[in-house]
């Protein structure tokens, strides 16, 4: 705990501590080690949350406030605490967020084996639970003497710090080992400052990125997460109003331009505006910009069919970099903008390409303040919920959402006026990040508002960290949208041919035999207020307007409770489409017949040499 409390970052100058504190629960397998350490460190906070996978998750909305610049650790204790963090611990690694993981592990003494909560082997004794870190670990050890620490911890940080490799770093501590004495050096517990390095590029691969974008005609970049990392939003901005490439933006690299610049094309791909759409299909020239192109993004590889399209990858992972055989120009995002920048003074795109991109990002803000207004005065839609909690929201608060279907709406129609206004969990798109995450970002930025979008199936997975939240004084509005069930999946299943099976919340009928029942009974306002949230019921959009002036008011968490009608939903553009399989041979003519059009979508799906 000491040497985790003296370690710093930097970044273009600014300096602080890398990890804010702990995050745990304790068990028999941390509690006199770990937890020792930690009543006997007050001034490196401990932080007693109600589920692990949560302090992960919070871990990790936290850091990705912070761009990656500082984080937690979070400790557990053996067995299932462990891997109650494996969720959030994938998460983090699939969103490139730091999180240090340090579960207890099983004695690295054998007399007593099997302990309580110990997984068994009969070909090795070298193995527990926590070797389930291993894939989703980007930095991954055991110790088994208290000396390995000396040569662990500057790894621990080294992959923490690096935003080419950071992720989840699992660091496994035996119950018996935590609680060995060492006469460690003392300069270990020194300050020590990680310095966050901003890579230039290859000068060639510079040269040659120059070149093709010369040549390009109608160019569009892709913004990913990593343009806001980097804090490259104010370069891309004066890079595309000097040349006028359009910008269409991922769920993680939403609010790299505000929604009203006229270079800007909004979401793109498979949850993509009309015009970021239409220009991918026939743009010959894709830009990526901190994008890892998931099939979101990329719209399941159908979302640029000019035939001679290339890629140009600007990302600080070479192995982003070289996706869709692109041209790799590895390095950070900012430098290579203001690079290349200085070379392409005098290129600029067509007037008219410029012009076209404006009137989509003008029409586009049209059918988002059709999809706001509400159309009646009872129930309203998803849209409208949004619509309402987006023209309440000062510019520098904070939406957040992850699951469910609230993300594609998001992605599609807020107007993100602030840089990190929109966060967005899409990576791994993880039920329960919702209230966890959002803790974490407002321990992360404790000045701003932190709204919390999220439905009733997310809320039913995770809505422990309520709790959490009050515990510590962190207030978070929670607009809680109650669609008896999975309208995001539900509405997939159907459009498979599926009819919605098993994604409503509903008693078992006992004459069908399905969950096509009367509604259940569950009253999760209540819930909530039962945990502590100050709540409020509404039933319209004049309500929910009524309930977040009355919350905007509040100290403590809120929860904003409303019921929608899943049916009104916002239509796919252009090539706005998703792979997701359907059955080859089925006896429902429904399935049969969208598998006739997944097979005709499937011909438009792309490899790119
Ligand atoms: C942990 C986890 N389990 C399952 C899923 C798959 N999944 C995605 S959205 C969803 C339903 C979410 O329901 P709700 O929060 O009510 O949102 P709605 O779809 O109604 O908008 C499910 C089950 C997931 N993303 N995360
Ligand atoms: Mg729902």
């Amino acid at each position: 705990m000491e040497y985790l409390k003296n370690q710093y970052s930097e970044r273009d100058g600014i300096e602080q501590p890398f990890f804010a504190g702990c995050f745990g629960i304790f068990g028999h397998g941390n509690l006199a080690g770990f937890g020792q350490a930690l009543q006997q460190t007050p001034d490196f906070r401990y932080y007693l949350v109600r589920n692990e996978q949560a302090a992960v998750h919070t871990a990790a909305g936290y850091a990705k406030m912070k761009n990656r610049l500082s984080t937690f650790a979070c400790i557990s204790s053996i067995g299932p605490g462990a891997t109650n963090m494996i969720s959030a611990a994938a998460g983090a690694t699939i969103n490139r967020l730091p999180v240090l993981l340090m579960p207890g592990d099983i004695f690295a003494q054998r007399t007593v084996a099997p302990v309580l909560q110990q997984f068994e082997s009969p070909s090795t004794q070298d193995i527990s639970v926590n070797d389930c870190f291993k894939p989703i670990s980007k930095y991954w050890d055991r110790i088994n003497r208290p000396d390995q620490l000396i040569t662990a911890l500057p790894e621990v940080m080294r992959v923490l710090t690096s935003p080419a490799d950071t992720g989840a770093v699992t660091l496994s501590v035996p119950q018996d080992v935590q609680v060995e004495a060492w006469n460690y050096p003392v300069e270990m517990f020194e300050k020590r400052i990680w310095h966050v390095p901003r890579p230039r590029p290859d000068k060639n691969a510079l040269h040659r990125a120059v070149e093709l974008i010369r040549s390009a005609k109608k160019p569009m970049i892709i913004a990913g997460g990593g343009v806001i990392y980097s804090g490259a939003e104010e370069a891309l901005k004066q890079f595309v109003h000097e040349t006028g490439i359009p910008v269409g933006e991922t769920f993680a690299g939403k609010g790299s331009l505000p929604y009203n610049d006229p270079h800007n094309l909004g979401a793109t791909g498979a949850t993509g505006t009309e015009g970021a759409n239409a220009i991918s299909t026939e743009a010959d020239v894709i830009i990526g910009i901190g994008t890892r192109y998931s099939d979101f993004t990329t719209a399941s590889k159908t979302a640029f069919q000019n035939p001679d399209v290339k890629f140009l990858n600007i990302n600080i992972t070479e192995f982003d970099s070289h996706k869709h055989s692109g041209l790799a120009v590895t390095g950070d995002a900012k430098v290579i903008l203001e690079e290349l920048m200085e070379e392409l003074k005098d290129y600029k795109v067509d007037e008219d390409y410029r012009k076209k991109v404006a009137d989509y990002n003008k029409s586009w803000d049209e059918k988002v303040k059709l999809a706001y207004d509400a159309e009646a005065k009872d129930v309203p839609s998803q849209s409208e919920v949004l619509g309402a909690v987006n023209e309440f929201m000062e510019p520098n608060d904070v939406i957040l959402c992850a699951s469910g279907s609230a993300p594609g709406d998001l992605h599609k129609l807020w107007r993100t006026r602030n840089t990190k206004g929109f966060h967005l969990e899409y990576g791994y798109s993880c039920m329960g990040y919702e209230i966890s995450g959002g803790l974490g970002a407002k321990i992360a930025c404790p000045e701003r508002e932190i709204y919390v979008v999220l439905g009733d199936g997310g809320y039913l997975m995770m809505p422990s960290e309520i709790i959490t939240s009050l515990q510590e004084g962190y207030k978070l509005t929670i607009v809680l949208i109650d669609n008896n069930g999975f309208a995001s999946i539900g509405g997939l299943s159907k459009s498979i041919g599926s009819e919605g099976f098993g994604t409503k919340y509903k008693y078992r009928n006992t004459e069908t035999g399905q969950l096509d029942g009367e509604p259940l009974p569950v009253d999760l306002a209540k819930n909530a207020e039962s945990l502590g949230a100050k709540v409020f019921r509404t039933t319209n959009v004049a309500s929910l307007n009524e309930a977040l002036k009355e919350a905007k008011k509040a100290t403590k968490t809120t929860v904003i409770y409303i019921k929608t009608v899943p049916e009104r939903k916002i239509a796919g553009y252009g090539y706005a489409w998703w792979d997701v399989p359907i059955a080859e041979v089925s006896e429902s003519e429904s399935v049969q017949k969208a598998r006739k059009n997944y097979e005709e979508q499937k011909k438009k799906q792309r490899y790119f040499f």
